[in-house]
């Protein structure tokens, strides 16, 4: 396999303008007749075109209208004998292709009866020969003819200009439509859809008087899922006109839901693809996490509108361009459509979350990279928490560097300068800078953009030191990075940290740094860009607790040596609310780790009574909202400990963290009955931050009412909890009731499980949940491994379909490490075989399960060595695809 590499970029040797696309769709046999205007590129030397394909069949290529020569280089075809000069020429190329039997879901295929495209990274390859690069821009007009009983619905991207019965013999019962697309584009933006779907529908007024059409199109018998989505793709189109100036560009816009989908969803111009589970949603079916993810991804596919299609990416090196600007952009969506503080900063806890337990462990592991990485053999590789995640933080920090305005101006500058173009990262920081040229963004431009080349997670320690002589209080921050792989020493980062420091009564001090004549504010961003440096504040009175890193200000790991006390008065009094959920969660982890570090058998009571008293306060607090209690009351997750340890045991981790969640069910027990009652009635089911921060709460309640009653043998609220699964009115409620059964192993959980699977035996969403639940639960005494070989011998189980493998068996193998790592080395055994079984026809999401065992250099024996053995075993395969062959080669190097 080649490695392809960010230095290598040179421009492409001809410019298509335009593209004929017309297509005869059979799903045995598509012909599709590709007719380009093409040109030399004046700016590089004159050379052959190579184009780009991938399981085609050539039955013809012509230059203007002539029989040309051509060659085959692999899977390139090669034309050596163009038209000199640089006029443009015509280039007609005609190929088959069989949708029917594309398992990879890239290119064209076919899912349920109804054809569909996916063609980002590098599917388009797989429709026709092309130059599948997505600097190369082109206008397409695009011709659909199939059977019309079968195929109703024709769409591609733009606007339906003709449409109609295909006239002549051979064309019974067919029919055709006929789409242009106004606005250039590169070929990863091309889609296609044709099949017997139906469609909600509604129109909007944009700000400057203009009429869209917005649809919504789904498979009959989903209509009544789709309300949710299409209320997110209005709040999308509003938001994104008020916050941004960025206005819809289309007269239509249509989202359509397929369930074989790799990804969540794609941006196609003007026609978004949505994996359905991104799309469907009703009280019954969906839970509240399904409704927020639906609005998150919506928006997200919505905003790539402008950052993604208007401006491109110069090459897939920059694809954070694109990424982490677009996911920047929905994470404000969702916060700004959230009516309170509160319910803003719960959603940016969640966000760091993710940051923190997925991507934080990529950067740590053998597939760390830079947010914009200099090589890859599979650009599929590359679609990462890296350069989703992260790279939403780096676009953040620009904003918290110029502020919320000056961000505007810069993102008004970057549409100025580069709307139509294939751009670079390079080219988006340089425009919020020049957009702000008293910043100190614009001051340290260069340095800052080391978040963009430098891999791993920057280490910031804190020490704080108090004079009480000269009433002053000192702050000293340093940096550090680990090395990885390709870079073993790190230059300083520009990180900002945004610290506050408390009183005794829990206020925050007005700050002053030493030179200032006044203070100012009460949150102050601190800019650190050497190794160390010491910030000193005056006229502090009295000692105080200092709050750093507040709302997670830059994407790093923050040590800092803090007491108890300190933690228990953030937790109790920090007007930072980032700050005062991480308080206790840094508490939980510090207990977690004592355990796990100790000698000999774990510890049976590892949370003292300070812990529990405070996370009692935090439950009972009259003034806090339940979402945020009830993420402070979860426990870090296991795979967040286990980043903290040098040696990670998953057996011991698992059972400290059973341990500390037994003991906050009982010591707490009258509290959780109490939020329980509190929280359980909501009313009608609306999905909107307050009530779901609620059923959150009650689900956790009921969760740890169940843990208790194990205990003690109480078998009440087992079956109140039974009750709920059979009477509740939504699904976040009725889902929460059957987990908190499963996890708490309560013999009902059985029948819960099947009563639950008759009533939802036909929603597919719901069934990928069942699946997930069970494949999910947690281990005792090695169950979960026959139990998820069960689930794949379900008849409801189809491998092929991502979403289904993917809550079987991605369930397992990343999500549940106490049931995976097995001392039998059974778990690894089993990745292992689904991982080769699944390449054989679905390389991107084999290369997805590959990546479970990321971390296996920092396990503990055995599983070190059967982790081991296991990924060579994957890699002695001689036929393995790029996509796998470049995880598991990383990953053993
Ligand atoms: N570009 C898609 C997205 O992230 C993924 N293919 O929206
Ligand atoms: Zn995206």
């Amino acid at each position: 396999a080649t490695v392809i590499r960010r230095e290598d970029y040179t421009p492409p040797a001809y410019w298509v303008d335009t593209v004929e696309l017309i297509f005869d769709l059979d799903p045995a046999k598509t012909r599709v007749l590709n007719r380009m205007r093409l040109r030399r590129n004046p700016d590089v030397p004159a050379q052959a075109l190579r184009l780009d394909g991938d399981d085609l069949n050539l039955a013809r290529v012509l230059v203007n209208g002539q029989g040309c020569s051509f060659k085959m280089d692999g899977s390139t075809l090669v034309l050596e004998s163009l038209p000199e000069g640089h006029e443009p020429f015509e280039l007609e190329i005609f190929t088959t292709c069989a949708p029917e039997k594309n398992t990879q879901l890239m290119g064209l295929y076919v899912s349920q009866g109804t054809f569909f495209t996916q063609c980002e990274a590098e599917g388009f390859r797989r429709i026709t020969y092309f130059l599948d690069r997505p600097d190369v821009m082109a206008s397409y007009t695009v011709t659909l003819r199939a059977d019309k009983a079968r195929y109703p619905v024709l769409l591609s991207n733009g606007n339906l200009v003709e449409s109609g019965d295909l006239p002549g013999p051979g064309n019974e019962g067919r029919h055709f439509a006929k789409w242009v697309d106004p606005h250039k584009k590169p070929c990863y933006l091309f889609a296609l859809v044709a099949g017997n779907l139906v469609a909600r529908e509604q129109r909007v007024r944009a700000r400057s008087g203009q009429e869209h059409l917005l649809q919504v199109y789904v498979r009959q018998g989903d209509m009544d899922k789709t309300e949710h989505a299409m209320n997110s793709l209005i709040h999308s189109v509003i938001w994104d006109e008020a916050r941004f100036g960025l206005p819809l560009d289309l007269e239509r816009f249509m989202i359509v839901a397929t369930s074989d989908f790799n990804m969540g969803a794609m941006e196609n111009k003007g026609l978004n693809i949505f994996n359905t589970k991104y799309v469907l949603a009703n009280s019954a079916t969906a839970t509240d996490t399904d409704f927020a993810n639906i609005e998150s991804v919506v928006g997200h596919e919505y905003f790539h509108n402008w950052t993604g299609n208007r401006v491109t990416c110069r090459d897939w090196f920059q694809l954070s361009l694109k990424e982490g600007l677009t996911v920047f952009r929905d994470q404000e969506f969702s916060m700004d459509l959230c009516a309170t503080p509160s319910a803003r900063a719960v959603k940016r806890i969640e966000d760091v979350r993710v940051l923190r337990t997925a991507q934080f462990p990529e950067d740590a592991g053998p597939m760390a990279h830079p947010v914009r990485p200099d090589s890859y053999v599979e650009i599929n590789n590359f679609y990462t928490v890296t350069v989703y995640e992260k790279g939403a933080e780096v676009v953040r920090m620009q904003q918290t560097l110029v502020g919320r305005e000056g961000f505007r101006r810069g993102m008004d500058l970057y549409f100025q300068r580069h709307d139509g173009q294939a751009v670079t990262c390079d080219d988006f920081a340089q425009a919020i800078a020049d957009a702000n040229p008293d910043s100190d963004l614009a001051r340290l431009l260069p340095q800052f953009k080391r978040w963009y080349s430098q891999a791993g997670t920057p280490r910031v320690h804190a020490s704080g030191h108090y004079d009480a002589a000269t009433q002053r209080y000192t702050l000293t921050l340093s940096q550090s990075c680990e090395a990885t792989p390709g870079q073993a020493e790190k230059q300083p980062f520009v990180i900002p940290v945004a610290v506050g420091l408390l009183d005794a009564q829990g206020q925050d001090l007005a700050l002053q740094l030493v030179g200032e004549t006044v203070p100012a504010g009460t949150t102050r961003l601190l800019v650190l860009t050497e190794p160390q440096h010491s910030y000193t504040f005056e006229g502090v009175a009295t000692e105080p607790v200092p709050s750093v890193l507040r709302g997670f200000s830059a994407p790093v790991l923050l040590d800092m040596a803090q007491s108890d006390a300190h933690l228990l008065h953030l937790l109790a009094h920090d007007s930072d609310p980032f700050n005062r959920w991480e308080a206790g969660q840094r508490l939980a982890l510090r207990r977690a780790l004592a355990a796990i570090r100790a000698e000999g058998p774990a510890p049976t009571a590892p949370l003292d009574n300070a812990f529990l008293d405070a996370m009692r306060s935090v439950l009972r607090h009259p003034a806090l909202d339940a979402a945020f209690k009830e993420l402070v009351l979860t426990l870090p997750a296991e795979s967040y400990i286990a980043e903290q340890l040098d040696v990670v045991d998953p057996q011991r981790i698992h059972a400290v963290r059973e341990t500390m969640r037994q003991q906050l069910a009982n010591a707490l027990f009258d509290d959780w009955v109490w939020a329980w009652e509190q929280h359980k009635d909501n009313g009608a089911y609306r999905p909107e931050p307050v009530s779901t921060g609620r059923r959150a709460l009650a689900g956790l309640a009921l969760g740890m009412l169940c843990l208790a009653a194990r205990d003690s043998g109480d078998t009440v609220w087992p079956g109140k909890t039974y009750q709920r699964v059979k009477d509740a009115d939504n699904m976040t409620d009725r889902f929460n009731a059957l987990s908190a059964l499963v996890v708490s192993g309560h013999a009902l959980a059985r029948d819960a499980l099947a009563r639950f699977h008759t009533l939802f035996k036909n929603e597919a969403l719901v069934l990928d949940k069942w699946f997930a639940l069970q494949a999910g639960a947690p281990d005792r005494g090695g169950n979960v491994l026959p139990a998820v070989r069960q689930l794949l011998a379900h008849p409801d189980f189809h491998l092929k379909n991502p979403n289904r493998a993917r809550s079987v068996i991605f369930s397992y193998c990343n999500a549940n490490p106490a049931a995976f790592h097995r001392e039998d080395a059974a778990g690894y055994v089993f990745w292992s075989d689904r991982v080769l079984e699944i390449d054989t026809f679905n390389p991107q999401v084999a290369s997805r399960l590959a990546r479970a065992l990321d971390r296996w250099k920092k396990l503990a024996e055995p599983y070190r060595s059967a982790a081991r053995e296991a990924i060579a075993r994957v890699a002695a395969k001689p036929d393995l695809s790029n996509d796998v062959r470049e995880v598991v080669t990383r990953s053993l190097a």
